[in-house]
């Protein structure tokens, strides 16, 4: 994993008033000081499409600076529907979306039902778990990691992802997938919080065992752990690698709950 740091004076702001072309450029030219030497934000995009996680320490917390960062690697930003580009996600207990409960999110891939889920997601922690850094962690698993285990115990594996879709939500209709392209780099697309357990069929299991138990055991045994600090930035691929986000705790106070705190950012890369 490239952990990169981002010293106090090397703003992302810097980019707030640039023109629309520049900011193509930005990603080959553009270099952040790591502990090995300075990397481009190309170089960090390469990373990432590798299935690999990168963090970003110290980004801090300004909206804006994610906003730059999104329009510096990516050709467009995803809006879900009803949200906005930047979101903040902030774990309270018995919310109903699976986003912000206290719970464990099992690795998925974001926006898994939409026709083109965004191919990037930039995560910037703005308030740690109360309790513990261990909690509320976030982990990375590469596809192909994934697949290379799943592999030795089911050998047609990957054919038989590339021609399987799987049921999401309640209507009983929908269906995700397939869930591996089979291209270069494998990218794959895993509906983990939204599938229909209900609706699985033998074709769903695999050496007797249910595939999203399989993934998901698989997922934790090769993933990377990353706690995140206050500021730190993750960014991550959203097709070639599967991410989790561990269970959260929080304290009640005079105030109300308080809670672990992400913003949120995705984006196309054309
Ligand atoms: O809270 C996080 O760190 C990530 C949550 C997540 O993966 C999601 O809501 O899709
Ligand atoms: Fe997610």
């Amino acid at each position: 994993m490239l952990n990169i740091f981002v010293s106090q004076d090397w703003r992302f702001s810097q980019l707030a008033s640039a023109e629309t072309s520049q900011f193509e450029m930005q990603k080959e030219h553009l270099s952040i000081p790591s502990k090995s030497g300075n990397v481009t934000l190309a170089e960090i995009d390469r990373q990432v499409e590798a299935g690999e996680a990168v963090v970003l320490r110290n980004f801090g917390c300004n909206p804006e600076d994610l906003f730059n960062l999104g329009r510096a690697m990516g050709s467009k930003f995803h809006t879900p529907i009803g949200g906005s580009v930047i979101s903040t996600l902030e774990t309270i207990p018995f919310k109903p979306s699976v986003a912000e409960s206290t719970c464990a999110i099992p690795f998925h891939t974001d926006f898994a039902s939409d026709s083109s889920p965004p191919d990037v997601l930039a995560l910037v922690c703005l308030a740690t778990d109360p309790r513990y850094p261990e909690f509320g962690r976030n982990q990375v698993a590469p596809v192909t990691k994934i697949l290379d285990v799943l592999e030795k115990f089911v050998p047609d594996a990957r054919d038989r992802l590339s021609s399987l879709t799987i049921p999401v939500g309640s209507s009983g209709v929908e269906q995700v997938g397939p869930i591996l392209n089979k291209d270069n780099i494998q990218r794959m697309i895993w509906p983990a919080p939204i599938i229909n357990k209900d609706l699985l069929e033998s074709k769903h299991h695999f050496n007797n065992h249910a595939l999203v138990d399989l993934i998901e055991e698989i997922g934790k045994s090769v993933c990377t752990d990353i706690a995140l600090g206050i500021g730190d930035l993750l960014v991550v691929d959203n097709r070639t690698a599967l991410h989790r986000r561990g269970e959260c705790t929080v304290s009640l106070t005079e105030n109300g709950w308080v809670g672990r705190k992400i913003m949120t950012a995705r984006w196309f890369r054309e």
